[in-house]
């Protein structure tokens, strides 16, 4: 199925049925002001021990298993921890990112299954939680009621955001996001129900039980390969989005934000890089400006799917709006058909 233009009208009325989209276009001329983030007396960090503890365990573990990746597990083990990594990852940039989160495309029920398995698999909290810090995230940018406002820094935006108590602005904030759309999704509520049984069967069990059983793989090396070096490094990926890619790279689209183009974390978080154009124009199923499918496997899952009709009404943006928002707060690095260039 084509992309659909249709909902490509910052201002006119036809997000009156996405709150997300609505959200966008109201916030989109005001940046600036919202951007700066107001020191909140209250408001003190409190660190979260258990989660310091987990991670650091998490991460020792992955590094333990990208060591037995490479001397001591079978190729089998490595090609699944990398099939699994692409597969979860979708869950989390097809899924909740662009369908559940952004409601960029529409998806039938055999591909929401298969999504929210993938998703399951990522662990990164079940699509509603996920989908609801990152709508806070978008309309609230960089303020204290994004959750992981880049302006804390480095850490803070890419872990240290999940080990300490969120600001009190996320969460007062988040509770005024409208989230009735994933409230009413029989499959959305399924996964948050059984969320502590279903996360663990998909993101540790079956990937270590696979190798075991299939090729004779060993308990330790199936662990800590295809569970937790894939899992700590899926993790990673995705949260280079939240700080790199908030920190380094050209904004074509808006120079006044910080939200980048960085193509180094595409490639790694299959085509979730573009941020400077995902931050502008959040509804475009591609969070790209092109179809390019090079750096951006996610669209080019969508785009299979769609030829099997069982994703549609794909959401895309006008060349001419993208050219006028080129021209209008560009940075001056876009190139492409020379747009950018300026006199
Ligand atoms: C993980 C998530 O890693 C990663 C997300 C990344 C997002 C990236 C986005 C970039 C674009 C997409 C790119 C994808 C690329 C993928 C590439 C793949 C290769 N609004 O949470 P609590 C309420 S997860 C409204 O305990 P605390 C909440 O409902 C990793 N309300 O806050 C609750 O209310 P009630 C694994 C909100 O105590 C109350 O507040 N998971 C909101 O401050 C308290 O909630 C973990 O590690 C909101 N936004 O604790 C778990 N938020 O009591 C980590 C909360 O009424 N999380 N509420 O039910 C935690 O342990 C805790 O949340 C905490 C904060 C310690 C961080
Ligand atoms: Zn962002
Ligand atoms: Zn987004």
């Amino acid at each position: 199925m084509a992309p659909s233009t249709a909902n490509n009208n910052v201002t006119g009325v036809l997000f009156e049925d996405d709150p997300v989209l609505a959200l966008e276009a109201s916030l989109h001329h005001d940046h600036e002001q919202i951007s700066k983030p107001k020191p909140t007396k209250e408001y003190r960090r409190e660190l979260v021990w258990r989660n310091i503890l987990l991670f650091i365990f998490l991460h020792g573990a992955a590094l333990y298993g990208a060591y037995l990746a490479l001397t001591s597990a079978r190729l089998w083990t490595d090609i699944w921890a990398f099939l699994l990594y692409q597969a979860s990852g979708l869950g989390i940039t097809a899924g909740a990112h662009r369908l559940w989160a952004h409601r960029a495309y529409k998806a039938k029920w055999p591909l929401r299954v298969i999504l929210i398995i993938c998703n399951t698999m990522a662990f990164q909290n079940h699509v509603f939680e996920w989908a609801r810090d990152h709508r806070v995230h978008h309309k609230y940018s960089e303020t204290n009621a994004d959750p992981h406002n880049a302006k804390r820094g480095f850490f803070f935006s890419h872990v240290g955001w999940l080990l300490c108590r969120k600001h009190p602005d996320v969460i007062e904030k988040g509770k005024q996001i409208d989230m009735s759309d994933l409230e009413n999704d029989r499959f959305i509520a399924f996964q948050k129900k059984y969320y502590l049984w279903l996360m663990p069967i998909f993101c540790f069990l079956i990937p270590t039980s696979v190798p075991m059983y299939f090729w004779g793989e060993s308990f330790k090396c199936a662990f800590f390969v295809a569970a937790l070096f894939r899992y700590t490094f899926t993790l990673n990926m995705t949260w280079l989005v939240n700080s790199a890619a908030h920190m380094w790279g050209d904004r074509p689209y808006d120079k006044y934000i910080n939200p980048s183009e960085n193509l180094g974390v595409s490639v790694m978080a299959l085509g979730e890089g573009f941020h400077n154009y995902h931050h502008v124009f959040p509804w475009d199923y591609k969070t790209a400006e092109l179809g390019d499918y090079t750096a951006n496997l996610t669209t080019a899952f969508i785009d299979f799917f769609a030829r099997l009709g069982w994703a549609y009404d794909l959401k895309t943006v006008s060349m001419d709006m993208i050219k006028k928002r080129v021209e209008r707060t560009g940075d001056g690095s876009h190139n492409v058909w020379g747009w950018g260039d300026k006199d």
